[in-house]
């Protein structure tokens, strides 16, 4: 499998992290979706990553559908995200929250770095802003200190995508130490874990 896109997006590392933690076979392509739009293009018409190219050629697209699938390809009875029920819910529902978090401080970002300075309207960003911290703030009230992962004593699509919010988050200068203590906690203790240091993406 051929993982197209650079581990500074979230939603490329997320896919990344999975893919090591049910130790499935892969290559990476590091591209961005604004250095290589065209290439990330030919692969995504959205012009969108990650994008993921299965041994058959086939290309999947969104982190959430990528991510299905790698469930249930490699998941099986230890799925990240469980098949069904009251565990299911409760890990898609961090997963949304954790996603829309990564969604509104990408616009943020977006926003300033893609935006003629005279046109920025501040407010704008400080509510984007506001809604990551307070999704943090949700996700950081459910963290037990006493267990090592967020839900259902191992690691599930919960921690992944927390993992990748709250970083992002760090990145675009939101003070996670203070508003998501436990939660930053919690990222701190997975980044010992190879599916996360191993896809650390270099500084820059
Ligand atoms: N919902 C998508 C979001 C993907 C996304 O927004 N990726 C960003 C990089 S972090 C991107 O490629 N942005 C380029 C663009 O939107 O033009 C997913 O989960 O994969």
């Amino acid at each position: 499998m051929l993982l197209i896109g650079v581990n500074r997006s979230p939603y490329t590392r997320r896919v990344a992290i999975t893919l090591k933690a049910y130790g499935a076979p892969f290559e990476q392509q590091s591209l961005s979706g604004f250095a290589n739009r065209a290439e990330v293009r030919s692969s995504n018409p959205l012009g969108r990553i990650p994008a993921l190219v299965l041994d058959g050629g086939e290309t999947l697209v969104d982190s959430g559908a990528i991510i299905d699938h790698l469930d249930e390809s490699y998941g099986r009875d230890r799925a990240l995200t469980p098949a069904s029920g009251a565990d299911r819910r409760a890990v898609l529902k961090v997963a949304a929250l954790m996603m829309g978090a990564c969604d509104k401080a990408l616009q943020a970002a977006y926003t300033r770095n893609h935006t003629p300075a005279e046109k920025i309207h501040q407010p704008w960003i400080d509510d984007c802003n506001a809604q990551v911290i307070n999704a943090l703030a949700a996700v950081d009230a459910m963290v037990d200190p006493a267990q090592p992962y967020l839900l259902l004593g191992r690691l599930t699509q919960a921690d992944v995508t927390a993992f990748v919010a709250e970083r992002l988050a760090r990145g675009i200068g939101l003070d996670t130490e203070a508003r998501a203590p436990r939660l930053r906690a919690l990222t701190k203790k997975l980044l010992e874990e190879l599916p996360f240091s191993s896809t650390e993406p270099p500084a820059t």
